[in-house]
This record gives C-alpha cells, structure tokens and sequence, in this order.
C-alpha cells in the first residue's frame, strides 16, 4: 500500500500521529511559531531533553520524545532562512523532509505530521516550499528504510495555506 498525503488544517499540537514534526531553530532551544507552540504542549521536559541534543544543523534533524502530546515523538528540524532562493534553500529545505522521516522511521512510526516549515519567520514562500515539502515525501518513500511510514500529514496553520497545498498535492497526483 503507498503511502497516504494529505493536508489539513490544524494545530499540530494536537494530531495524535505517531510523530510530529518541529520547525525549530539550531538551537533547539525553543523560539516562536509552532516551535513555541510545541514546547507550550509538550511542556518543559521538552526543553530538558533538547539541551542535551546539542542543536541541530540547518537540513538535519534529531528526535525526542512527546512527553505531553498525543504524539508518542518530535522530530525536531531546521529549515533555511529564505535568501531569494539561491543560496542553496530547496535542497535544504528538501533535507529537513527526508531527514525528519528518517529518523521517525527509526523509531518505529507510522504515521507523521509536519508542518510549513521556514514558511513563517523564515520567509520561504509557501507554493515553492509546498512543492519540495511534497516531492521529497513522495521521492523518500520508496527508500525501503521508510517502508513503514503509511501515513504523512501537511498541517496547514491557516485557510490559505491548506488550499495551495491541496492544489500542489492534486497537481502531483496524490490520493
Ligand atoms: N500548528 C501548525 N502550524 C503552525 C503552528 C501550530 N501550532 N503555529 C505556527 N504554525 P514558523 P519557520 C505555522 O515561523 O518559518 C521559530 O522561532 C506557521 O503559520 O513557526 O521554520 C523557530 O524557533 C507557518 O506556516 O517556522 C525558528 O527560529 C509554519 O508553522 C523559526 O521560528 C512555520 O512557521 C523557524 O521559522
């Protein structure tokens, strides 16, 4: 059975996939946006654990559990700043979708949520980041170690951005 994308629009703190994606900063130290709407949720364990993570490049991503969410795991990533689009973004951006399902992959994880990540603070606009966030989720599932991801989740924040995702998403022929 391929895997199932689809968008929505929610807050991501509340969808109980098995994990759930972070746009976070390379700190991991927490921030703004749905990074400081994760730490709020999963409370502050959530920050203990990411001080011994020892921040995270731009394009990778590292794990810690949930701890009050429905989500059993956060991937923690960091996305690019936006520079106009030719400093290297879109394979960055495309790093930080194949890394997060790498490593909930590892951990077992079925199912997994992200949200529009570097489309808020840091600037990415959102069409061009859906089609990477879309293609490299589609391109990604067919490596083996990823086999058992069935289901990916675009959590659109807001109205607009979950309809140019839903036409990105039918424009490449998802279910
Ligand atoms: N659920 C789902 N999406 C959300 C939520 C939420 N609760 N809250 C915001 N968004 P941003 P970035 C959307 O700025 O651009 C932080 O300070 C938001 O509407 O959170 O990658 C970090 O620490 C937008 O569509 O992340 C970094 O310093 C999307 O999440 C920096 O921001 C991403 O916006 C990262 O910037």
């Amino acid at each position: 059975m391929p895997a199932r994308l689809s968008a929505l629009r929610a807050d991501i703190t509340q969808l109980d996939t098995d994990a759930i994606v972070n746009a976070a900063n390379s700190s991991l130290l927490g921030g703004g946006g749905v990074d400081g709407a994760i730490h709020r949720a999963a409370g502050p364990e959530l920050l203990a654990a990411c001080r011994l993570l020892g921040g995270c490049k731009t394009g990778e991503a590292k794990l810690t559990p949930g701890f009050r969410l429905r989500a059993r795991w956060i991937v923690h990533t960091v996305g690019p700043v936006w520079r106009g689009g030719l400093q290297g973004e879109p394979d960055l951006l495309a790093a930080c979708y194949r890394h997060a399902l790498q490593q909930a992959a590892a951990k077992g994880a079925r199912s997994i949520a992200f949200p529009c990540i570097s489309t808020g603070i840091y600037g990415y606009p959102l069409e061009p980041a859906a089609r990477v966030a879309t293609a490299t989720v589609r391109s990604s599932l067919a490596e083996p170690a990823l086999a058992g991801i069935d289901e990916v989740l675009f959590c659109c924040f807001s109205e607009a951005d979950l309809m140019v995702y839903q036409r990105v998403l039918a424009d490449g022929g998802a279910t």
